[in-house]
């Protein structure tokens, strides 16, 4: 091998070399320009250890409340007309009177199991009055906070009344 040779040698690996390097970028350049064209037109497959980790956080958080019994200890009227609300959603509508036999079960009803999506939410006890205006038993705050507690028992003691009503609240991931 004399000198030209040599020196055509290295011309023409550093050709090859430069025509990789131009493929190789091109390949880069075309599969960018697909993912982001992919990504514009919400196309975009995310790859394999982006889809677990979406997987992972797509795991939500929630807390529900579970109602249990209604009870009565002591009535405003002979029979009190009740209207149990939890955030806005009617629990229990209808008679109560003192006394075990007029316990509600409300885990045996379809609204026995609530969403708290907020932080806290209220339940409130009305009865119901005609013409006179309702009367208010109470309210009672109930806390995403209180997940993992157990059961807990709220009263409602005004304007002469007494009732009950159990609850415990649940922190489920789904
Ligand atoms: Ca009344
Ligand atoms: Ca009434």
């Amino acid at each position: 091998m004399n000198v030209t040779q040599v020196t055509e040698d290295v011309y023409r690996r550093a050709a090859i070399e430069t025509s990789g390097r131009r493929a190789f970028l091109s390949r880069t350049l075309s599969v960018t320009a697909g993912l982001v064209g992919a990504a514009a037109a919400g196309a975009y497959a995310a790859p394999a250890f982006a889809q677990k980790s979406t997987l992972h956080a797509a795991q939500q958080v929630t807390f529900l409340v579970h109602f249990g019994n209604f009870f009565c200890l002591k009535a405003q009227e002979s029979t009190d007309e009740c209207w149990l609300k939890f955030d806005g959603i009617t629990l229990y509508r209808g008679s109560m009177r003192a006394g075990p036999a007029w316990t509600r079960f409300l885990q045996n009803g379809p609204t026995r199991t609530q969403a708290l999506n907020q932080s806290v939410a209220i339940v409130w006890l009305l009865e119901e009055d005609s013409p006179d205006p309702d009367d208010r038993f109470g309210t009672h705050t109930i806390r995403q906070d209180e997940a993992g507690q157990g059961w807990k028992q709220c009263r409602f003691t005004l304007d002469g009344a007494h009732y009950g009503l159990d609850y415990h609240v649940e922190r489920a991931v789904i």
